[in-house]
């Protein structure tokens, strides 16, 4: 018997990995999921040096192809799967922009504090740093969504499924979210998503996960 022909190694701790979980979930993609433990050291291993040279999860494999980076991994499940890419060209430069930004504004601000706090031991002022860096996130995503749904178009888009990579666990970065009411509710919308799971659900060994989510076939042009 075969098992899927997506591999996905992760650790459950990650929302970098959270965001390809979500994306495979809310599209019932079956994936054999790996446990790297990044705490032991393991992606400094020469095994997986070998398989990513950035030294990171997630990384995805599928048939001969390995992809890392959880936005390129986003983008490349997208063109595969055929959804959640954009609909259109500009739709999609639109996604890959926003997901730019927040890679670099939002999910470092939240992971950083997340980190420095949990198990860095970084100094206060660190820490307060990087909880400000998302709060002006935070502003900016609220006033954008203020009159969009999405970030980008009319529907859910891998620019949501990323910057939502960890929206869902800023307490443990020190922040709260409340005062932001756009972006409240977008993450209400994305939580009721067929498929949507929080990351604490996240496997924490070796599984073979077979979501149940189906969608429709995009329609034919
Ligand atoms: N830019 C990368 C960040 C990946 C990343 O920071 N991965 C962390 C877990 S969230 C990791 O693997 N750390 C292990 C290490 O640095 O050894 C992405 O988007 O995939």
């Amino acid at each position: 018997m075969s098992g899927p022909d997506v591999v996905l190694h992760g650790h459950f701790e990650s929302g970098n990995v959270y965001k390809v979980t979500l994306l495979l979930a809310l599209t019932g993609t079956a994936y054999d999921y790996r446990h790297v433990d990044i705490f032991a050291g393991e992606t400094r291993d020469d095994n997986f040096t070998a398989l990513n040279t950035f030294q990171e999860v997630p990384v995805l494999e599928h048939g001969g192809t390995v992809v890392t980076q959880s936005d390129v991994i986003l983008r490349y499940l997208a063109d595969q799967l055929g959804r959640f890419g954009g609909k259109n060209e500009d739709e999609q430069r639109r996604v890959q922009e926003w997901m730019a930004w927040s890679s670099n504004k939002l999910i470092n601000g939240i992971s950083q504090a997340r980190f420095g706090s949990r198990w860095a031991n970084y100094d206060p002022a660190t820490i307060t740093f990087f909880q400000n860096r998302a709060r002006a996130a935070f502003d900016l995503m609220d006033r954008h969504l203020a009159d969009h749904p999405w970030l980008v178009g009319d529907e859910p888009t891998i620019a949501d499924l990323s910057a939502a990579g960890y929206i869902y666990l800023v307490n443990e970065a020190g922040l709260d979210t409340t005062a932001w009411r756009n972006m409240l509710s977008w993450m209400g919308r994305l939580s009721v998503l067929p498929g949507w799971h929080h990351p604490d659900k996240l496997p924490q060994k070796n599984a073979i996960v077979a979501p149940t989510v189906t969608f429709d076939a995009p329609a034919d042009d």
